[in-house]
This record gives structure tokens, C-alpha cells and sequence, in this order.
């Protein structure tokens, strides 16, 4: 660091009269000569401002430059560098409000670093919004999908290597940290990782967009991923650019459009460049499963302690955490490099307030304690040299108890069948006789994955879908159910549960939705003290809900047509879990055959591809879901003994 010492005195001073003079003007063209990167520096913006923000476009290997925004409160010296490398536009996300304290300026869940003297910087991806370049979205590792050698890895080297170089204020230790497509380039940073780089925090990540990840689960396309195309690559610089549909119900609309393409057409979304990507790769084929991030990091050496976290009940990237940390944990010889933390929130909400979700309250601010009590104790270790915090190999929130819990491995629990059996009945004893339930699957009639009417772009109705109670689909004839009696044992599931599906369809192609249920009692509800919120009285608590599209049950590259009245043997997994059904709860399996508008219908009859389904190919098929004997399906529960 000595370099840096040698220069910091004559470049503070001429980085401070530069800007004391532009303080009201436009921020001048560069503000050092001994910086040629740092295009503006607010320093001086108000004197009476408690932080230090300088803009840099940071050369990357390839000269291609990104708009990096280095943020610290006045006073800082030799203060960890926290990174986040983001496509949702830097500039917005450190100008939260136009206040003069830096707590107010950066997002919320960032007070806690940089008032603990950590440098905080958030940089634009290359070729979104103020960087230069071209975005690729989830740019693949350089190889076989990308031969230019220049991918979110080298990016974030060539970064890293810069903020260590130029930030005098800094200590030269790097950790990044990111949720969702952020957790996404935070993997991407550990691979080939620059070594300053000494933790990292991916929450809630993007690693597999077939299996489980944002685009498909497990080969059924995501609807809404039409408008984050729009959104994400409408123009460069344009962030939040949405099609024009108006207001309304998103199930009528996606219903009357026909199939998703003839939806992406009739609004010019089809001619979106990675629109037609999706379109052009509705199998799990190699421009998928060769940029799978959980496939990268399994493929070469663990070498960065890294925090995995993901939420319960994440609707939008529940697959990745978990994926990442089986792919590490064979590496992390001494359990003590890799950490899985499951809490109980939606998509990113480990970074929002974690007291309550939906219908659902817990111990406290869940979110909070985890960024506290954890998450900056393992960053501290690794960039201040702090005592070690000794993080626990998984640190997971059981539901149903709500108590926080520190385990050695994941899953803790062992599959055990939960069986479908006769009159609704589910039951831990496999049934004798085989048979069969049935129900009609109506495309013209798909279930909804919400009550209707649904915009799947309102927060409110999104972000807590996967705890909305399911009553409002019971009783409907294309939902069949099984449910246990009540308790009279706690059973405390610690894992990912398992479905075990033996099944047959009329129809030559099907999707099948599995729910896992947790019925309240609707006498003596917890909580009864609900506060503002209803009762839990009879509450249907998803635990998982997860899709198979029929066709890929030989192989997921491969679709095949199903023969009519053929059982065939799915086994799926819903995502990972800790949680207990109470005495007198009952657990229930729904299974159907839609999840809409979420996911595109299945025609019933096997096309090429379903994109481009006609009007003509969508048709009704009695399912069969089969039960007992040598078909008996269950759901494999991970029970902790
Ligand atoms: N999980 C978000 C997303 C990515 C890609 C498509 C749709 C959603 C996200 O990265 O924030």
C-alpha cells in the first residue's frame, strides 16, 4: 500500500481545491491529474455534507470504461472497500434521497458499514446505463458460449484491481455483496478472483435461468420476464422502460393473447434481441445449462469465504443459493469457508425489513439481525481483521417456531414419503392398493397463481405470492388435494422436499404443480394476536410450490411427447426449507396443472415448441395422479429425527 501513502497527501489536497471550486458548478471534466479516471468529485458539493462521493470510470482490461461511484463518510482512512456490481443503475441507487447525510443517500441496509468506516461503491455493468460496452445480459464466463475473453469475472478484476489502487482511503480489501442479478456478478467475482478480493455475499443469486432461476423452473417459462426484458434492454441508458398494456388483469390478458409468443408479438417484444434468445431455447440446452454459475464455480477452486443467502419463500431466484453451496461444500474441507443462510423472505428481502411477510410475523426484524449479527461480523473478519466470528456452516430461521438455528451441514433432515392416498388423505404409511385420483385440466381455464384480478408488476401483489393463503383455489375440480390428519407431533422439516410423482395425462404434454401446505387449525390459530393482520385461522401456508413441464421427464434437453393414459415417474424438487408443522396442523399436497399467468400454459399437446403453440394446439386432458402400490407418489420430506 505504499504506493498509495506516497501519493495520498498532494492528491487529497488537489482533489479538495478542485472540487472546493466546482462545488455549485457542473463537476469538472477530471478532477486530478494524478486521477485521470475520477470524472467528478462532490466533496466539496456541501461543505456541510458528511461524506465523501466520487465518480470514476474505471478502465477494464479491454479499455472499455464503467461508471463506478465511490462513497465514504469524511474522516475515512484505511476503510474496507464493499463492492456491488449492478445492472439497476448506479447512479440511482446511491442517490436515495438528496440529503447531506451519507446514511440517507446510500440504500438503507448500507448505514451499517459505512458508518463502521467501510468504503461503499457501486459500479454499473458493462454496457448499462452510464458504463460503456455492450450488455450481454447474465454475460457468460468467457468460454464456449463467449470467446471475447471479457466477461463479469474480468470486469470485476480488473476493478477490484483498480479501487485498491486508487482509493487512498482504502485498506486494499475488497468483499462484494449483491442480491439477485447482483448476486449473480457477486459469484461471478469469485471466479478467478483478483486477491484482494477476501469475502463475498451473494444473496438471493441468479445461477440457473432453466432449473429454478428468474427465466424458467424446470423447463415452464416465467411470463413476467417479457416486461424485465423490456425493462433491462429497451435503451442503454433508459432503466425501468415498460410496455405499454395498460392496467387491468394480467390472467385475461396473457389468456387472450394465446401463447407467450403470440403475447410478445402482438406488443414488439418479440424482436428483443434476448426475448428471442428465451424463444429460441425453450430446452434445457447447452446456451443454459453451459452458463450455469453453480456448474462454473464446481469447476475450478474455492478460494473466497462465501456467505450464501436466500429467501424461504423467494419467488424469483429460490434455486441459486442452495445450487451454489452443493457445488462448494465438497470443497470447503474445513467447513468454515462456505455459509447457507435460509430466513424467512421473499426475494431480496434479507436487505428490507424482515419482521413480518404477508400474513406471517416473526420473532423480530429478521433481516436485520441477520445483517448484524452476521453478515457484517463475516465481512468485518475478512476485511477489518476483526475476531472471527466463527459463522455457523448453515444458519437457517424454522418457521412455524420461529427461532433462528445454526447447523454443520444441509439438508439436516432425512426424505421421508409423505404418501397420496384414497378419499384426500395423505399419510406418512404407503398405501396398499394402487389407484388413481383425477382431475380435467382446462387450458382455457388455467388455475391462477393468485386471486385474481393480478398485475404481476405490483409489488404488493408479488413480492409475498409464495405465503399467500391458498383457500382461494379450494375446491376448484383441477386442484386435487391430499391432506394429513392433525398432528399430534411436531414434524420439523430442514431441506429441500422432494417430489415423487407417478402420473398420466390424456394429453400428449403437461405441466404438473406441486404445492406443499401447511393448514393451520381453524379453532386455536398461533398468533391469535394478530394484531392488525386476519387471523390465521384456517390460513393454507405454501411451504414450496414448484413446476415440471411433463415433456422434459426423459431429459431435460430433450423434450418427448407423452404417450396418453402412460404413468410416468417425475421426481422434482421444491425449494429448500426449515420449517415445523405444529401439533394440530395438518399438511397438505395439492397437485394441478397450471400456474398462470406466472408460467405459460401447456397446451396438453406436444409442440415443437410452445412459444409458438396455436389456438388449436391447447386442449383439455383428464390427469391421473396415481397413489399406492408400485405408483405410489409422495412428497419426500426432509425430517430433522
Ligand atoms: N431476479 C431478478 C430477475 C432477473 C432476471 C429476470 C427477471 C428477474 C433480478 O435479477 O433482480
Amino acid at each position: 500500500m505504499k504506493h498509495i501513502a506516497s501519493r495520498s497527501a498532494p492528491f487529497l489536497a488537489t482533489l479538495l481545491l478542485t472540487t472546493a471550486a466546482s462545488a455549485f458548478a457542473q463537476p469538472p471534466a477530471r478532477v486530478s491529474p494524478m486521477m485521470p479516471d475520477v470524472v467528478a468529485s462532490y466533496d466539496q458539493v456541501r461543505p456541510e455534507a458528511d461524506f465523501v462521493k466520487r465518480v470514476a470510470m474505471v478502465p477494464m482490461r479491454d479499455g472499455v470504461k464503467l461508471y463506478t461511484v465511490i462513497m465514504f463518510r469524511k474522516g475515512t482512512m484505511n476503510g474496507p472497500i464493499l463492492l456491488s456490481r449492478t445492472p439497476y443503475d448506479a447512479k440511482a441507487s446511491t442517490a436515495r434521497t438528496p440529503s447531506l447525510r451519507l446514511v440517507d443517500v446510500l440504500p438503507a441496509i448500507d448505514a451499517e458499514f459505512v458508518n463502521d468506516g467501510y468504503v461503499r461503491v457501486y459500479q454499473d455493468i458493462r454496457g448499462i446505463h452510464n458504463s460503456e460496452g455492450v450488455f450481454v445480459m447474465n454475460r457468460p464466463i468467457a468460454g464456449p458460449l463467449n470467446a471475447t475473453g471479457i466477461d463479469e469475472s474480468t470486469d470485476a478484476y480488473d476493478t477490484i484491481d483498480w479501487l485498491v489502487k486508487n482509493i487512498p482511503e482504502g485498506n486494499g480489501k475488497v468483499g462484494v455483496i449483491g442480491s439477485s442479478y447482483l448476486g449473480f456478478t457477486t459469484l461471478a467475482a469469485e471466479i478467478n478472483p483478483h486477491p484482494a478480493l477476501k469475502a463475498v455475499v451473494p444473496e438471493s443469486p441468479m445461477v440457473d435461468g432453466w432449473r429454478g432461476d428468474d427465466w424458467f423452473h424446470n423447463g415452464a417459462f416465467r411470463n413476467p420476464n417479457l416486461d424485465y426484458v423490456v425493462g433491462q434492454t429497451t435503451a442503454k441508458a433508459e432503466s425501468g422502460a415498460a410496455v405499454p398494456v395498460g392496467s387491468g388483469d394480467d390472467y385475461s390478458r396473457f389468456l387472450a393473447a394465446g401463447s407467450t409468443g403470440d403475447y410478445a408479438r402482438s406488443l414488439g417484444i418479440d424482436r428483443y434481441p434476448f426475448a428471442q434468445k428465451l424463444f429460441q431455447n425453450p430446452a434445457y440446452s447447452d446456451f443454459w445449462s453451459l452458463q450455469a454459475v453453480d456448474k462454473w464455480l464446481a469447476a475450478r477452486p474455492l478460494t473466497v469465504p462465501t456467505m450464501l443467502e436466500v429467501g424461504q419463500w423467494d419467488q424469483e431466484d429460490s434455486y441459486g443459493a442452495p445450487a451454489v453451496y452443493r457445488a462448494l461444500e465438497p470443497k470447503d474441507v474445513n467447513n468454515d469457508m462456505v455459509t447457507l443462510v435460509i430466513g424467512p423472505w421473499r426475494h431480496s428481502g434479507a436487505n428490507h425489513y424482515g419482521y413480518e411477510l404477508g400474513a406471517l410475523n416473526f420473532t423480530g426484524d429478521t433481516a436485520r439481525e441477520w445483517r448484524t449479527q452476521y453478515m457484517k461480523p463475516f465481512f468485518d473478519h475478512w476485511l477489518k481483521g476483526a475476531p472471527d466470528p466463527h459463522t455457523p456452516p448453515v444458519l437457517t430461521y424454522a418457521t412455524g417456531i420461529n427461532k433462528w438455528e445454526a447447523s454443520p451441514r444441509w439438508p439436516m433432515g432425512s426424505q421421508k414419503p409423505l404418501y397420496l392416498g384414497t378419499n384426500g388423505r395423505a399419510g406418512f404409511n404407503r398405501p396398499e392398493a394402487a389407484g388413481h385420483d383425477d382431475y380435467v385440466s382446462d387450458p382455457a381455464h388455467p388455475v391462477p397463481f393468485i386471486p385474481r384480478p393480478i398485475d404481476m408488476g405490483a409489488g404488493d401483489q408479488w413480492k409475498p405470492w409464495l405465503v399467500r393463503d391458498q383457500r382461494f383455489v379450494s375446491g376448484r375440480p383441477d386442484v386435487a388435494e391430499w391432506t394429513t390428519t392433525p398432528l399430534d407431533q411436531p414434524v420439523h422439516i430442514m431441506g429441500a422436499p422432494e417430489v415423487d410423482l407417478f402420473a398420466a395425462t390424456s394429453g400428449t404434454d403437461s405441466d404438473w404443480v406441486v404445492k406443499l401446505v401447511d393448514v393451520y387449525p381453524n379453532d386455536v390459530p398461533e398468533g391469535a394476536d394478530q394484531g392488525s393482520k386476519p387471523s390465521m385461522a384456517g390460513y393454507q401456508l405454501p411451504i414450496g410450490i414448484e413446476i415440471f413441464r411433463g415433456r422434459y421427464v426423459k431429459s431435460l434437453a430433450q423434450p418427448t411427447r407423452l404417450t396418453p393414459g402412460k404413468v410416468e415417474h417425475y421426481r422434482w424438487a421444491l425449494p429448500n426449507v426449515d420449517h415445523v408443522f405444529l401439533p394440530g396442523h395438518r399438511i397438505m399436497v395439492q397437485v394441478q396443472s397450471s400456474l398462470f399467468p406466472l408460467y405459460d400454459r401447456n397446451p396438453q399437446s406436444f409442440v415443437p415448441n410452445i412459444f409458438y403453440a396455436k389456438a388449436t394446439d391447447y386442449r383439455k386432458a383428464t390427469q391421473s395422479i396415481w397413489r399406492g402400490g408400485a405408483t405410489a407418489s409422495s412428497v419426500m420430506l426432509p425430517v430433522v429425527p
